[in-house]
């Protein structure tokens, strides 16, 4: 069914019931597919291999996330549909302003958007969220919020595989922030899927995916296909390619180049427009922030198997240090190796002014690298990050 993805916060009460009505329907598992079946799909059970490892499916940390994710979120929208959906999976957009979790996935009571199961453990396990107090601190900040900051920067980008990496990586955060320490939840790559508010995440940024496909088309930039990464982007997606996918036009369509073209899911969104802004003075407020110097962090990413948050400071010659920055990791055992190769950029202009630093100064940028479970890791696990002085236009 042709699904349009509205804003969380504009459901009517009686959308709200019908999804719930759905997703309780693929739940019970009764229906051509299974929530278990859509699901374990991105991480456990491991449905991948990578020579002789069983792997996850889900790719991370590649040119490829973008697309593998636009396809696995239309699997669960149509699960949705054939189970009586009548819109298509609602996104919430987390880089406007908020104080709690959406009320569709918040409310506890008789909501099965609230958590899930996760099959095939001997306990009766489900999903659990332990949001991290910065999740809801951090849209305090406005324009200044890492999500804002990150989206725009990801917008900024004029090709794809740069593109990619920021958007990446910003989405990285939302996952650990609202998992936090939960041993089974959105912080981990194995069981994120098992919660439900995964799907109302990646509908938003897949939505913002799109958003960037606008902006290219509007600047006359490729939008519907990529100049990097190439193989990668040619190969068939599994699961989606097997004959035991039920839907057509993803098995049939299941390359990450093909999942350029959304049109072709039949899905779209109610508007693409970004904190209120269209397509073409979205780009303008783009431009305009590059007539400032900029300093930016680069960081050159691996996987490192597991989910963790990289928090750095800025410190100078005196000693004095700053917090200048934090983003997230997504990982875990069961990850396909990473092949990134761009940097995920981090702007610290602001840190670097208040500092009263320049490119050029003495300053140290020491890195702390903290796994979901709150361990302390080796920082050298990461490649120390380089710095770039961008003048302004
Ligand atoms: Cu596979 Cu959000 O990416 O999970």
């Amino acid at each position: 069914g042709v699904g349009v993805r509205k804003d969380i916060n504009t459901l009517t009460a009686a959308e709200t019931t019908n999804l719930r009505d759905a997703l309780r329907r693929v739940q019970a598992g009764t229906g051509r597919m299974t929530y278990d079946f859509i699901a374990g799909a991105h991480g456990y059970p491991a449905e991948c291999k990578m020579g002789e490892y069983d792997v996850a499916c889900c790719q991370h940390g590649m040119a490829s996330f973008p697309g593998w994710h636009r396809v696995f979120t239309r699997q669960m929208e149509i699960a949705l549909s054939w189970e009586g959906a009548k819109v298509g999976l609602p996104y919430w957009d987390w880089t406007e302003a908020f104080t709690e979790l959406p009320t569709l996935v918040s409310q506890e009571h008789d909501n099965p958007f609230h958590h899930g199961h996760i099959p095939g453990k001997a306990e009766n396990i489900t999903t659990t969220r332990a949001p991290r107090p910065q999740l809801f601190k951090d849209p305090e900040h406005g324009e200044e919020s890492f999500f804002f900051r990150q989206a725009l920067l990801a917008f900024e980008q004029r090709d794809f595989c740069d593109f990619e990496v920021q958007f990446e990586v910003l989405h990285n955060a939302l996952h650990s922030w609202i998992g936090g320490t939960s041993p089974y939840g959105m912080s981990t790559l194995e069981y994120a899927a098992y919660d439900p508010i995964f799907f109302i995440h990646h509908s938003n940024v897949d939505r913002q995916f799109a958003i960037w496909q606008e902006l290219q088309k509007h600047r006359g930039l490729d939008y519907n296909t990529a100049n990097c990464h190439i193989q990668d982007l040619r190969k068939p997606l599994e699961p989606f390619n097997r004959a035991n996918n039920p839907v057509l036009v993803t098995r049939v369509h299941s390359r990450a180049i093909d999942a350029f073209n959304y049109d072709q899911y039949g899905y779209q969104y109610d508007h693409l427009h970004f904190h209120g802004l269209t397509v073409d003075k979205l780009d303008e407020k783009l431009e305009k922030r590059k007539e400032q110097d900029r300093v930016f962090l680069n960081f050159m990413l691996r996987g490192i198997k597991m989910s963790a948050d990289v928090v750095f400071d800025l410190c100078n010659a005196q000693g004095t240090c700053n917090f200048a920055g934090t983003f997230a990791i997504l990982g875990g055992p069961l990850e396909m190796p990473w092949n990134f190769d761009r940097v995920f950029k981090y702007d610290v202009t602001k840190i670097f002014q208040q500092m009263r630093l320049r490119p050029d100064s003495n300053y140290t940028i020491p890195i702390r690298i903290r796994a979901v479970n709150g361990m302390q890791l080796d920082p050298n696990l990461l490649e120390p990050p380089s710095v770039t002085f961008v003048p302004g236009k």
